[in-house]
């Protein structure tokens, strides 16, 4: 009786961490949600670059979009070939550093993934930091991390049309999850 006493308490506990760890997202979420005109579904394609993988900041990068409250709708880990890469980048196509470009993306796994939320493009490079790295402020992953434009760590689509193309281009529709 005792045992099964303890095993429902457990089953409380457990549930009851679910629901709260749960409802921090939800509440940001259903505020917004209440709010006419928002969309907190706006999603941007992030995408953790070679560098990133390999001085160990996944987690990091994670971490960060996970704490601002966004929501993972999709994540893989894969080598992109030279013409999904030249798709990708394909405005850049004509500058002097592009070649530099294709081979430092092609030099190691990726991580891609879709992030969920309201303002998720606008916020997302905010997170991200600027381009150049005088000008990236510290807090962002490449004010964190970063000390050169070729090297920085992270992609993060810069527009709502891009995240869209981008989005298509890098994920089929049942890689990404709605939840
Ligand atoms: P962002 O990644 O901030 O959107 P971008 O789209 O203008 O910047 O350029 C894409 C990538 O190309 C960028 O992440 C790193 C590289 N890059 C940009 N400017 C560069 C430069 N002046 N020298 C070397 N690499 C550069
Ligand atoms: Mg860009």
């Amino acid at each position: 009786k005792n045992k099964e006493k303890i095993t429902t308490k457990l089953t409380m506990i457990s549930a009851t961490r679910g629901f709260s760890r749960w409802k921090v997202l939800e509440y940001q979420i259903r505020a917004l949600a209440t709010m006419p005109n928002m969309n907190y579904k706006e999603r941007t394609y992030i995408m953790i670059k070679p560098d990133g993988v390999q001085r160990k900041l996944i987690g990091n990068v994670i971490t960060r979009f996970e704490n601002r409250g966004f929501r993972l709708s999709a994540l893989k880990m894969m080598r992109p070939d030279k013409s999904l890469l030249e798709t990708h980048y394909k405005e850049l196509k004509d500058l002097p550093f592009f070649p530099h470009l294709m081979d430092y993306m092609q030099s190691g796994p990726v991580v891609c993934m879709i992030w969920e939320g309201y303002e998720a493009v606008k916020i997302g490079r905010l997170m991200l930091g600027a381009t150049k790295p005088i000008d990236s402020m510290p807090g962002t992953v490449r004010g964190d991390f970063g000390q050169v434009s070729g090297r920085n760590i992270v992609h993060g689509s810069d527009a709502l049309g891009s995240a869209e193309r981008e989005i298509a281009l890098w994920f089929k529709p049942e890689e990404i999850l709605e939840w």
